[in-house]
């Protein structure tokens, strides 16, 4: 194959802090919303304590420990020719209860550690502000991003991230799969995005959209900041991709994913135009939603458009018109007889990502950086310490194939591939362990315990040769 992408093409992976660092009451670390949740199974989703009871196993307080193997980890990386490592930066290392004025040393400390770290083998950390979390306080206390001093808060976590590391980290992201929230049927979608808990009589719907409005405003607020303080700052934005195709040619069915996927993906238009679209504005006035949208806000929001658009893919999802336009998420999807799923029932395909990289050209003519993208299976580790994941391997290369046609055919401006859960972590639906990604096998179970040996498995000398030949060898 000729050489598809450009010099500097950023190969790497990605994890979130909450998943991986465990530590979670070390360095004067406060609690977080995800040090709250359970452990959940395949079929039923993690819970929300809002205090920790005694005798429950919180996953995240462990994650696989990477908080004293970074290390180690890094060192991992670095073997398989990493140019970049997506992680996120906790809220509640820097600002324990979020709302103090001044931040914790410590906390920024061991980001400057773990980014020289990065650095000192030629690997960019690329990093998330918020990735599914922030301190807990803000939510016992103000209620989450249901409260609009959230925007101040948040601000000022990034104003202080920004000027610390502005020299060490170049490209940023403000909160991670932020329209994932518009799946507001599901309690945990919308916790992990915005800190709400729904109470009985709530219209889940206004409530989502008046935080995603604050979320919105205060990820705009960040883009500024950050070119105030160092105009050479990439500031993205952060979405779940999956394509939403008709469950026919009925027109209606057309009509109905074409909907379904322009009310996942405003959060995008926002992004990148600085505007709502009319038919939200529509819909808005339709259902009677007077939401709290001040001028100043739309002024901010036209001001701080961000400077590419970053997105995770794992899979599509079919739609079918039945009688609603509104788009819900758990009733208005059908299985699509073309495409196979793996364990967690997550449709597997290939071809989406590369209609995901022209959908996206062509409607936001961005940079585009897919920061997510893997296969969640069962490992399993000889008992001469070798995993041997072909099925990964299948997974990643057909995902590759269609990346490099979206790049040399089609034209699609890129800036790298991350995939997730490059060691093994934590899983952000289940907290489990099992359900792994990672190039890097780490040896510990669904309860913590194990020895946190790190091994290699097969994907990873595969992936090593990938980024070597820049993805020609596949
Ligand atoms: C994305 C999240 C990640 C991650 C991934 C895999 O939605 O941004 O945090 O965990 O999905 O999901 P899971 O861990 O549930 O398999």
């Amino acid at each position: 194959m000729t050489k598809t992408f450009k010099d500097g093409f950023l190969w790497g992976g990605a994890v979130a802090a909450h998943q991986l660092e465990g530590a979670y009451q070390e360095g004067g670390k406060g609690l977080s919303i995800a040090d709250m949740m359970t452990l959940g199974s395949r079929d039923q989703a993690r819970e929300l304590t809002d205090e920790i009871v005694p005798g429950t196993y919180y996953p995240n307080h462990v994650g696989n420990d990477f908080y004293h193997h970074y290390k180690e980890d890094v060192k991992l990386m670095a073997e398989m020719g990493f140019k970049a490592f997506r992680t996120s930066i906790a809220w509640s290392r820097i600002f324990p209860n979020g709302d103090e004025t001044a931040p914790n040393e410590a906390g920024l400390a061991f980001y400057d550690d773990l980014f020289d770290e990065l650095l000192k083998y030629g690997i960019q950390p690329v990093i998330t502000l918020s990735h599914f979390e922030m301190p807990l306080n803000l939510v016992k206390k103000y209620g989450g991003w249901a409260n609009r001093d959230l925007i101040t808060i948040f601000a000022r976590f990034a104003h202080v991230c920004f000027e610390r590391y502005h020299d060490k980290v170049k490209y940023w992201m403000t909160f991670n799969e932020i329209n994932n929230q518009t799946n507001y049927e599901s309690d945990i979608s919308v916790y992990e995005n915005s800190g709400i808990k729904f109470k009985a009589g709530d219209d889940k719907q206004k409530l989502m959209y008046q935080a995603a409005h604050y979320e919105l405003v205060a990820s705009a607020q960040a883009v500024q900041i950050a070119h105030a303080i160092d105009p050479s700052l990439q500031v993205g934005c952060m979405l779940a991709f999956c394509p939403i195709y008709p469950a026919s040619s009925k027109p209606e069915d057309i009509l109905f994913a074409q909907r379904a996927m322009d009310s996942r993906l405003y959060f995008g238009d926002v992004h990148v135009n600085g505007t709502y679209p009319n038919w939200l504005q529509a819909y808005f006035t339709e259902k009677g939603y007077d939401l709290d949208i001040t001028d100043r806000d739309l002024e901010i929001l036209k001001k701080g458009t961000v400077d590419y658009v970053a997105f995770s893919y794992y899979m599509s999802f079919t739609a079918k018109y039945s009688g609603h336009w509104d788009y819900r998420e758990y009733s208005d999807l059908v299985a699509n007889p073309y495409i196979k799923s793996n364990d967690w029932g997550w449709a597997i395909d290939p071809v989406g990502l590369r209609y995901a990289l022209n959908w996206m050209t062509t409607r936001w003519h961005k940079p585009l950086f897919i920061v997510e993208n893997g296969l969640g299976a069962y490992d399993k580790l000889t008992a001469d310490k070798q995993v041997h994941d072909d099925y990964r391997i299948d997974y990643l290369r057909d995902h590759l194939v269609q990346m490099e046609k979206a790049v040399a055919d089609d034209g699609v401006d890129l800036l790298g591939y991350l995939p997730w859960g490059c060691i093994d972590l934590v899983s952000a639906s289940t907290g489990e362990m099992k359900k792994r990604y990672g190039f890097i096998y780490v040896d510990e179970d669904d309860y913590g315990r194990g020895s946190f040996k790190r091994y290699p498995k097969d994907s990873f000398y595969w992936y090593k040769k990938v980024i070597a030949s820049n993805g020609a060898n596949l």
